[in-house]
């Protein structure tokens, strides 16, 4: 099959890569490429890159870098104008050369599909620490983990597969938030400071802030970072007996997006006097990180809970509670070289895996792991 593959995302950029791919690769540019001086190409390896002209219309010539990889493969470098790069794109599909997506074609020429997810995860990965667990993955510690499994089950060793399976599965969440970002959320009364948070973690203000109680409505998520894991903050809408209609359908939301949170942030003025409002808001939420806001006034009076004593007008303070997100997000991060699960589909699997291993059935756990590493369809999974 011939193939046509746009590498470089869509939209303008100063320069787009269009790989081809196929036996038809040498003809079709032969008959379509100009030398710069007018003359007609010859399509050969190369050891450098050259500059011809490609016909793209209209007497027009769009001139663009060809880089021949091998008999039936070359890349050309064009201007990242999209309509160029469209029209480039469906000239070749009129001479029968099938569109893929870059997508399905690193999921097509990676080895195994562990590989392969994993070289689609690290396209996408937004820190260090997710690239370096994805790079460990993609240089096989998933994959020689399996194997070991797989070995322990030729060898009638159920406990050792048990055990690896067990360890694996250990690391479903930490893996799992590699390509999705744990979703963290500020709750608490009207005025305690949730806005005030989220602007300081982000480090600009996404969310309006107001000394006024009721001030923000819908919910206002931010992407960022702590300590290398990502994160989606959330804000809402502050928490109290609503005073009509619209601040009835705001805390809705607050108590919705809070519902399928990782983690939630309970914020609390802990200038203001301890009340049974803000007792109960600790009931409904026992499982959150309670921020004690405002350490920079005199604390309020009443019996105080426990929780994070810290205020956004005090720099020193964001680094600590940076840290404590990222404790309570992960609280043990995996050591270098570990193998883990990264796709809710490998998680599955690997859990099938345990179960046939848990009822001694050897033939379903070696299917089970043997699938994690198999590209079911050409154009698959992306
Ligand atoms: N003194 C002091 N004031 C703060 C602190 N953090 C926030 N504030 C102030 O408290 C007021 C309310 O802050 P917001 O961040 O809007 O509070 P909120 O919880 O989002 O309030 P709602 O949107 O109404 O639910 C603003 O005037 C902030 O400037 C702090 O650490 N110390
Ligand atoms: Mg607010």
């Amino acid at each position: 099959m011939n193939r046509v593959i746009v590498l470089t995302p869509p939209g303008r950029a100063a320069l787009a890569t269009i790989r081809l791919e196929g036996s038809a690769v040498k003809d079709v540019l032969e008959k379509q490429l100009l030398r710069r001086s007018g003359n007609k190409f010859r399509f050969e390896v190369l050891p450098r890159p050259v500059l011809v002209r490609f016909p793209v219309g209209d007497g027009l010539y769009e001139e663009v870098i060809l880089r021949v990889v091998n008999s039936e493969t070359a890349e050309l470098h064009c201007h990242g104008n999209p309509l160029l790069v469209e029209t480039i794109t469906a000239k070749f599909e009129t001479f029968g050369f099938h569109r893929e997506t870059w997508e399905q074609w690193i999921y097509r020429t990676e080895e195994d599909a562990i590989r392969a997810a994993a070289r689609l995860a690290l396209a996408d990965a937004p820190t260090w620490t997710v690239t370096s667990i994805l790079l460990d993955q993609y240089g096989g510690s998933f994959s020689r983990m399996i194997d070991k499994v797989e070995n322990a089950l030729i060898e009638g060793n159920w406990q050792e597969a048990a055990d690896i399976l067990h360890r694996l599965l250990s690391w479903e969440r930490v893996g799992l938030h590699l390509t999705r970002p744990y979703k963290v959320v500020l709750v608490g009364p009207p005025n305690a400071g949730k806005s005030s948070i989220l602007n300081w973690l982000v480090g600009y203000r996404r969310a309006i802030v107001d000394p006024t109680p009721g001030t923000t409505r819908d919910f206002v998520a931010a992407a960022t970072v702590v300590e290398g894991w990502p994160v989606e903050l959330y804000d809402t809408a502050g928490l109290r007996p609503p005073q009509d209609e619209l601040e009835a359908e705001a805390i809705a939301r607050t108590r919705r997006t809070a519902s399928d949170a990782d983690l939630v942030l309970l914020v609390l003025d802990r200038s203001t006097e301890w009340t049974a409002d803000y007792a109960r808001l600790r009931e409904a939420w026992p499982e959150a990180v309670v921020i004690l806001n405002k350490r920079d006034l005199p604390p309020g009076p009443g019996a105080w809970c426990e929780g994070l004593y810290l205020s956004t007008r005090i720099g020193e303070d964001r680094p600590v509670l940076l840290k404590a997100l990222s404790q309570k997000l992960v609280p043990e991060p995996p050591p270098p070289g570990e193998a883990i699960p990264f796709t809710p589909d490998q998680v599955a699997r690997l859990k099938e895996a345990l179960a046939a291993v848990e009822t001694r059935n050897r033939s379903m756990a070696v299917k089970a792991l043997q699938s994690l590493k198999l590209k079911s369809s050409p154009l698959g999974n992306p």
